[in-house]
């Protein structure tokens, strides 16, 4: 008797969409935009800034899972391996900080045939491996001030060296282009640029060649990192070797995991964006390509929430703010935020 009553009201739900509806919520479940922001490397804090952006515009936009992944070394067969695996899942959209501007391309490209949205940001893929690539700022401009914050710092004179992330570091590789640009300037003729380094975006790595170049060159006056990683572990180990003051420590550095150096006087000045403005401005590009607002067309205006339009320029390159330059008067400030 039970049972029958069961299938009799069973039959009854069907019948007036009680299970209908449960499709219908499953079926919105299903439908959430699935997006990765993939970093260079695992525990670098600029990445988590990033992701901090991408959650807050997830919330505002609704409907979106955004989950953060990143190989355990800053490598370009790490990124690949994880990229493979988010096609394999059917994600909507990734964007990419890339570790190598090439080889990223064809894994890329197989996502896209797969219908999966790439974009590139802070690290650029090669045109054919994403649609739009959305730089922090102009590189030429950031270059070319790594050079300047330098040469405040040492009275432009003096030897310089460049401790960058890897060697296939797509932004970082830019930005070395064109401090090679400014340091050819006749203002900076008493200056040398001696060497360049790769600490890999690995603290221990970035230590250990920090100091290899104090002991290399007895008149270094300055290393200029443009890299959060390669800076904090600069500023330690010129600390450590005593020679604060000695040696100038500049960059692109969090202010966050900097505030103690630059209060002390390790590294006097140095620059960045906000990391949370770009990986809230990823998303909302990203929300828009899997929705089909956004095409990466040349001139197209991008709204990006309280980013505002961000402009897509030739090549699908858009820019945003300009890095901004931290020293004991602002530190304190930002350092609460990122
Ligand atoms: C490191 C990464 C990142 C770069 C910043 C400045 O965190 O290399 O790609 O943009 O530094």
């Amino acid at each position: 008797m039970k049972k029958a009553l069961l299938i009799v009201l069973i039959a009854a739900m069907v019948l007036t969409g009680v299970f209908a509806q449960g499709t219908k919520e499953s079926a919105t479940m299903a439908g959430e935009k699935q997006i990765v922001i993939l970093g260079k490397s695992m525990g670098n804090g600029f990445f988590d800034a990033v992701f901090k952006g991408s959650e807050e515009a997830a919330a505002e936009l609704g409907g979106i899972k955004t989950t953060y992944m990143a190989p355990p070394q800053a490598t370009a067969e790490g990124q690949i391996e994880i990229i493979e695996s988010l096609i394999a899942q059917k994600v909507s959209g990734i964007a990419i900080s890339a570790n190598d501007a090439d080889a990223l391309i064809p894994v890329a490209k197989k996502a896209m045939a797969a219908g999966i949205k790439v974009i590139s940001y802070d690290s650029g893929i090669n045109p054919g491996g994403r649609t739009i690539d959305l730089l922090p700022s102009n590189p030429e401009l950031i270059g070319r001030q790594q050079i300047q914050l330098a040469a405040e710092l040492t009275n432009y004179t003096g030897d310089v060296a460049v401790l960058s992330a890897s060697a296939q570091a797509t932004n970082q590789n830019l930005w070395i282009e064109w401090m090679k640009e400014e340091i050819k300037k006749p203002e900076y003729s008493k200056m040398k640029l001696v060497e360049v380094v790769y600490g890999d975006d690995a603290p221990d790595k970035s230590y250990r060649e920090a100091n290899a170049l104090m002991q290399k060159y007895s008149n270094l006056k300055a290393i200029i990192c443009p890299t959060t990683v390669g800076l904090l572990a600069t500023a330690q180990a010129v600390k450590d070797a005593g020679k604060t003051g000695v040696v100038e420590v500049t960059g692109l550095g969090l202010p966050s995991e900097m505030k103690g150096y630059i209060l002390d006087g390790t590294c006097r000045q140095m620059a960045l964006w906000n990391p949370i403005d770009l990986g809230y401005s990823s998303t909302y590009i990203l929300n828009g390509m899997i929705e089909g607002t956004v095409t990466g067309a040349t001139g197209e205006a991008i709204s990006a929430g309280r980013m505002g339009d961000i402009k897509v320029e030739d090549n699908g390159i858009a820019f945003m703010s300009t890095p901004y330059v931290f020293n004991k008067d602002n530190i304190e400030k930002f350092a609460a935020i990122y």
